[in-house]
C-alpha cells in the first residue's frame, strides 16, 4: 500500500494571519495574477506598486493555465519580494511547490460533483506531501451580470445576484462543513460586483474569513465591501488593466483596518 507521509510542514502562516486580522478589524487586500493574462512587460511594475502599497497577498491563478508559465510566475515574484503566493486553481493541473500556499476550493454554490471533492482527490497525493499551506476553502460563484470563463468551465450556475438567503445558507453550509474560509466571487472582469448587502447578509451568519472578488474596479467599492464584512478584497482585471490602482486600492483598504483600531 502506499505511504503519503507529510514530509514538509507549511513555512508559512497565511491562515492564523487571516484569523489574527479578523479579530483585530483589519482588512486584507490580495491581487490576482492570472499567468496567461499579465503582459510580462508588467510584472515587474505590478510587482513593485504592490510592494510599495503593502499588498498582503499574491492569489496565483486562472481557469486556463499553462503550468510552465505558472512557474516561472511563481520564481519571478518570489526573487522580487516576499509577499505570500498563494494558488488559486482553476483545476487541478495547476500545482506548484513554489507557492507558500494553496486555496483548497470545493465550489460550493454548484452541484458538480468533480468541483466538490472529485478533483480533490486526484490532487490530494501531491497536496499530502507538498510544503504548501493548504487554505480549505468554500468557494461560491455570484452572478456578476455576464457568463464568466469561470461558470462556462465549471459547468455550474452562479447564485443569482439578489438570493442573499441562498447565499447565506450556502456559506453557513461550508463552515460547519468544516471549511476554513469563504470566497464569494462574481468571476474575473464580472460586470457587476456582490451587492454590499448579499456580503453583508453573508458576513454577519459566519464567522470564518470572508473574501470578496469579481468586478471590483475602484477603491471606493473595495471599501464599500469591507465596511461590509469582507476580510479579504481580490483584484484582478482592473490591475491588468491599469497597475497604478493598486496602490490606490490598497491604502484605502488599509485606512478602514486603522479607523476600525482607533474605534476599538
Ligand atoms: C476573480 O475574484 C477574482 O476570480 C478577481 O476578479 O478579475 O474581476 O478583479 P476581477
Amino acid at each position: 500500500m502506499f505511504t503519503f507521509d507529510s514530509m514538509f510542514e507549511p513555512l508559512s502562516h497565511i491562515y492564523q494571519d487571516l484569523l489574527d486580522a479578523k479579530r483585530k478589524g483589519e482588512k486584507k487586500f490580495s491581487v490576482l495574477i492570472d499567468p496567461d493574462k499579465l503582459r510580462l512587460g508588467r510584472m515587474d511594475q505590478v510587482l513593485d506598486l504592490a510592494q510599495r502599497a503593502k499588498v498582503d497577498y499574491f492569489l496565483i491563478g486562472g481557469s486556463l493555465v499553462v503550468n510552465d508559465m505558472l512557474d516561472k510566475v511563481l520564481t519571478d515574484i518570489k526573487k522580487h519580494c516576499d509577499i505570500p503566493m498563494i494558488l488559486f486553481p482553476g483545476n487541478s493541473f495547476q500545482l506548484s511547490y513554489k507557492a507558500d500556499g494553496i486555496l483548497f476550493l470545493s465550489l460550493i454554490s454548484g452541484r458538480n460533483a468533480d468541483l466538490l471533492i472529485g478533483n480533490h482527490v486526484i490532487s490530494a497525493p501531491f497536496l499530502k506531501v507538498s510544503p504548501l499551506e493548504i487554505i480549505p476553502t468554500g468557494y461560491m460563484l455570484v452572478d456578476g451580470g455576464i457568463e464568466t470563463t469561470v461558470s462556462y468551465m465549471s459547468n455550474t450556475k452562479p447564485i443569482p445576484a439578489d438570493k442573499d438567503d441562498i447565499a447565506l445558507c450556502t456559506a453557513i453550509a461550508g463552515e460547519l462543513l468544516g471549511l476554513k474560509m469563504i470566497y464569494m466571487d462574481a468571476g474575473s472582469g464580472a460586470h457587476n460586483a456582490i451587492s454590499t448587502r448579499m456580503i453583508n447578509t453573508v458576513s454577519s451568519g459566519i464567522n470564518i474569513p470572508l473574501t470578496i472578488g469579481g468586478g471590483i474596479s475602484t477603491p471606493e467599492k473595495a471599501v464599500e465591501n469591507v465596511k461590509a464584512g469582507a476580510d479579504n478584497i481580490v483584484v484582478g482585471t482592473a490591475i491588468e488593466k491599469d497597475p497604478s490602482l493598486i496602490i490606490e486600492i490598497s491604502q484605502a483598504i488599509h485606512e478602514v483596518s486603522k479607523k476600525s483600531k482607533e474605534v476599538s
